[in-house]
């Protein structure tokens, strides 16, 4: 055993750069060439890799320090290593066989002609990456129409043991791109062609960013210098280094997003810019936290969670079975779909199962919706589930309510929201002051806001300020089902397709259209015979609706 001392290797122009990531810890077992700290300039950020394989004694740098080459970053202690530790650029230089290891150049240079130039166009071309060949294209960071500077990050590709972005020789708007996904592509591969504002003659010499070993510039991303080295996924500690570009770092960096959290979408688990921002917005909107989160959140207080220390989500490559198609989410799909994750996790939903006698009801909409034939009005039997439900909620306040803290707050309005699904997703508009409006005028703002949410057109304030709501799947079909709470709100009516059934009326059974009714309400407010008296009294009120002007 030999106590190695692992310095800062020859970085090119780069001077006082500061740390922004240590990598490693005191006891971590690392390998030659594996980063150990990511330095960042105003220019670039790039990863410091290791000379030597070993077990770190001692760190020597901790966030924030500023180093120059030759500055001592951590001592190893490594079997078989000479006791003299190599100098400090050579040593830490990555071989040309290492993985990650191009050319082990930092500063960008002037390479020869890597690209052709027309009239006013140019063909950007994959530059000299070193010992790569075949690198399947993993990612495409720019379009057509696109404006791109020079050095600016043009596309991913990724070998079986690194990954790095390739930078644009030009700057211009990117015309076509001469890549698609999966491409394989080598030294000389066109990645797209750029109309460029007074373009240099094909034979002229393009300065091209040197493809760089680590320690490599890593690809910043509005001022990218060189295609960098990445993480390796493979042969780096897994669980140290989530599987990202230096670009989609960077960013995750930025916004303080701890990668290790997320899954990524794309291929072999890469998280991608889109991965950091949906985890942004879904921690923002309160359908996910952090681990740093969970652990401040006090347990039992309202809205916040404890931390669940759940399992990683299964990561299963489908096309392994089967062929597959990936669709992304819509708008709505996301935001509906993180907020009721939120509800389902944090409100103790209990959902009661009751039936309501129609028979009456359902006679007088159809006689109703005979007699305003021509008016056009048509009498839904939601826009009667609305109205009764009004009359449960005044007669049962706390079903009218919401937590806030440890106080409930009794709401003296009744704006009655319903699900209605849309082509994008399900969204629900709310029927205000729906105490103060006839079961006509119910209808008919139903319908207009229904097909406003076809249309995708409902404004917030049509989705807003909801006390209650009801999810219909009478048309559809089905006998039961527990609808999840729209928070704050504390109760939810779920109403399913009415059936005939045969009922004893103490001396013949009689064909009754009976009303499947599932009541999910937040056990912290309500309790089980409360929801039990509230939907025996919707029963009543829709077996005899007489009973509403009481
Ligand atoms: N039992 C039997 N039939 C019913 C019924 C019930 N409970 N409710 C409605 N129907 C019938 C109606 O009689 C009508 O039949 P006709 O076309 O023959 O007249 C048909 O179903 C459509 O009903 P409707 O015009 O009254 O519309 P609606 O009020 O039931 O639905 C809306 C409107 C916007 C709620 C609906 O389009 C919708 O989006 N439903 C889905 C809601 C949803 O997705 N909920 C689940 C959320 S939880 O994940």
């Amino acid at each position: 055993m030999a106590l190695v001392q692992v310095k800062v290797p020859d970085i090119g122009d780069f001077k006082d750069v500061a740390i922004i990531e240590v990598l490693v810890k005191e006891g971590d077992t690392i390998r030659p060439e594996q980063s150990l700290i990511t330095v960042e300039s105003d220019k670039a950020s790039m990863e410091i890799p290791s000379s030597h394989g070993g077990v770190v004694k001692s760190l020597k740098v901790k966030l924030g320090d500023k180093v120059n080459i030759g500055d001592l970053l951590l001592e190893l202690e490594s079997a078989g290593a000479p006791a003299a530790a190599p100098a400090p650029t050579a040593s830490a230089a990555p071989s040309a066989s290492a993985a990650a290891a191009p050319t082990p150049v930092a500063a960008p240079a002037t390479a020869p002609a890597a690209a052709s130039a027309g009239n006013s166009t140019v063909t950007v071309v994959v530059p000299d990456i070193g010992d790569f060949k075949d690198v399947a294209v993993i990612e495409l960071l720019v379009k057509p129409g696109d404006t791109v500077a020079v050095d600016q990050s043009l596309i991913t590709v990724e070998s079986d043991k690194a990954s790095m972005e390739i930078p644009s020789s030009h700057a211009g708007v990117v015309q076509s791109l001469s890549v698609k996904l999966g491409d394989t592509v080598n030294i000389g591969s066109p990645v797209l062609v750029l109309t460029v504002a007074g373009a240099a003659s094909a034979a002229a010499p393009v300065p091209v960013a040197a493809p760089v070993a680590a320690p490599a510039p890593v690809a910043a991303s509005a001022t990218p210098a060189t295609p960098a080295a990445a993480h390796n996924p493979t042969a780096a500690p897994s669980a140290a280094l989530p599987h990202a570009s230096p670009s989609v770092r960077k960013f995750a960096r930025e916004l303080g997003v701890p990668l290790d959290e997320l899954k990524g979408s794309g291929p072999k688990g890469r998280i991608t810019q889109d991965d950091v921002a949906g985890f942004v917005k879904a921690v923002m909107a309160g359908g996910v936290q952090t681990k740093a989160q969970a652990a401040k959140a006090p347990a039992a207080s309202a809205g916040s969670g404890a931390g669940l220390n759940l399992l990683a989500w299964p990561q299963v490559d489908f096309a392994k079975f089967g062929a597959v198609e990936r669709k992304p989410l819509s708008r709505i799909k996301k935001i509906s779909g993180a907020n009721l994750h939120r509800n389902w996790v944090v409100i103790p939903h209990v959902t009661n199962h009751d039936e309501a006698d129609i028979t009456e009801l359902e006679a007088f909409r159809v006689a109703m919706n005979k007699e305003h034939e021509k008016s056009g009005t048509k009498f839904t039997m939601l826009a009667f589930l609305i109205k009764a439900s009004v009359a449960a909620l005044k007669k049962f306040p706390e079903f009218n309510a919401s937590l806030d803290g440890d106080e409930l707050v009794l709401k003296k309005y009744f704006h009655i929201g319903f699900a209605a699904d849309t082509p994008n997703g399900l969204v629900v508009p709310v029927i205000k002051d729906a105490d103060q409006k006839g079961v006509a005028q119910i209808a008919k703002e139903m319908s207009e806001l229904a097909a406003k949410a076809r249309d995708g057109k409902l404004s917030p304030a049509d989705m807003t300020g909801g006390c209650f709501s009801i999810s219909s799947l009478g048309g559809i079909g089905g006998t039961y089902f527990t609808p999840i709470i729209n928070a704050p709100e504390v109760a939810i009516l779920g109403v399913c397709k009415s059936f005939i059934k045969p009922v004893w009326n103490g001396s013949a059974f009689e064909p009754r259209l009976t009303l499947p009714l599932s009541l999910s309400w937040d056990h912290r407010v309500i309790d089980g015979a409360a929801a039990a008296r509230f939907n025996a009294y919707l029963g009543a009120i829709l077996a005899d609706f007489r009973r509403v002007l009481l």
